[in-house]
């Protein structure tokens, strides 16, 4: 039986992730900072499904809680075949001169120093058994930068260089790395991108209909269930109405 760990399944595509995992008979490692969830969804997929799973509550931006979380692992949970990282955020949608120095703190923290942390105490495991996948959650906004998006933009270009250089220098280890790179896709994250507003989260998805979490976890589904010899190296993938981050055709008041 595999095992895989998924960061940040408290919600959204890390928890449709974990669910789909589960499906495919993955032992997991799910993790985020709200316990009650965590909690819950451990419950649930303990129920459903014939797996072992271990719920993990920590902060990615602390690596010191990483470490105490991730290192002395259990020996049922310490070999991680697949690392998904997934935990991540926008924070606030303005132009950059009236956008909050705290809020830069936060995305590069969590998406490019969390993902570091994590990854840098997954891959001695890899290395040493000689196997493993690494799957970045990046986005459209790794390739393309929009008005009011610079440094959520710049941490998904961020994570689109280590992907990069990960697969460079873990060649030589039989370690497979990919990212997926999502378009619009309606989770807790516009919600959280507006420190809560649901009114201006909603109007984010206007006359469209966004992409899913389902959409995600096919796509992880897909990624890890090519032949040994194939890696995927990134797949991109839009709501049928976003052609990229500019433009998008909306049907309004259909
Ligand atoms: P959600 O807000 O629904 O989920 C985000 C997850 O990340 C939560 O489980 C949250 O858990 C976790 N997380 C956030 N900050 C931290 C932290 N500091 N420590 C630990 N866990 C953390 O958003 P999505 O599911 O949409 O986002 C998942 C990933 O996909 C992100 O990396 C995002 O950038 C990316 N993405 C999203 C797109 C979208 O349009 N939705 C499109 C492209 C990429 P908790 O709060 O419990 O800690
Ligand atoms: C989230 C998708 O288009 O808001 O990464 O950047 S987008």
């Amino acid at each position: 039986m595999k095992t895989a760990l998924v960061t940040g399944t408290t919600s959204g595509f890390g928890r449709s992730i974990a669910i789909r995992l589960a499906k495919l008979g993955y032992n997991l490692l799910i993790t985020g900072r709200r316990n009650d969830r965590l909690e819950e969804l451990k419950k649930q997929l303990q129920a459903d499904y014939s797996i072992q799973v271990m719920s993990l509550c920590f902060d990615v931006r602390d690596n010191e809680a990483c470490t105490k979380a991730l290192q002395n692992l259990p020996e049922l949970f310490n070999k991680i075949d697949l690392l998904i990282n997934n935990a991540g955020l926008a924070a606030g949608s303005s132009p950059f001169q009236e956008s909050e120095l705290a809020d830069y703190d936060q995305m590069i923290d969590t998406n490019v120093k969390g993902l570091l942390y994590v990854t840098k105490l997954i891959v001695p495991g890899m290395i040493q058994r000689k196997s493993g996948h690494i799957i970045n959650i990046s986005s459209i906004a790794g390739i393309e930068v929009y008005p009011s998006g610079s440094v959520y933009c710049a941490s998904k270009h961020a994570v689109n260089a280590i992907t990069k250089g990960l697969r460079l220098d873990l060649i030589k280890h039989g370690i497979k790395v990919s990212s997926i790179s999502p378009g619009m896709a309606e989770t807790e994250f516009s919600i959280v991108r507006n420190h809560g507003d649901e009114e201006k989260a909603k109007a984010v998805y206007a006359g469209l209909v966004p992409l899913n979490a389902e959409d995600i976890a096919d796509t992880v589904e897909f990624i890890i269930t090519r032949p040994n010899h194939v890696s995927i190296n990134d797949i991109q993938l839009n709501p049928v109405q976003q052609a990229n981050t500019y433009v998008s055709f909306r049907k309004m008041n259909e």
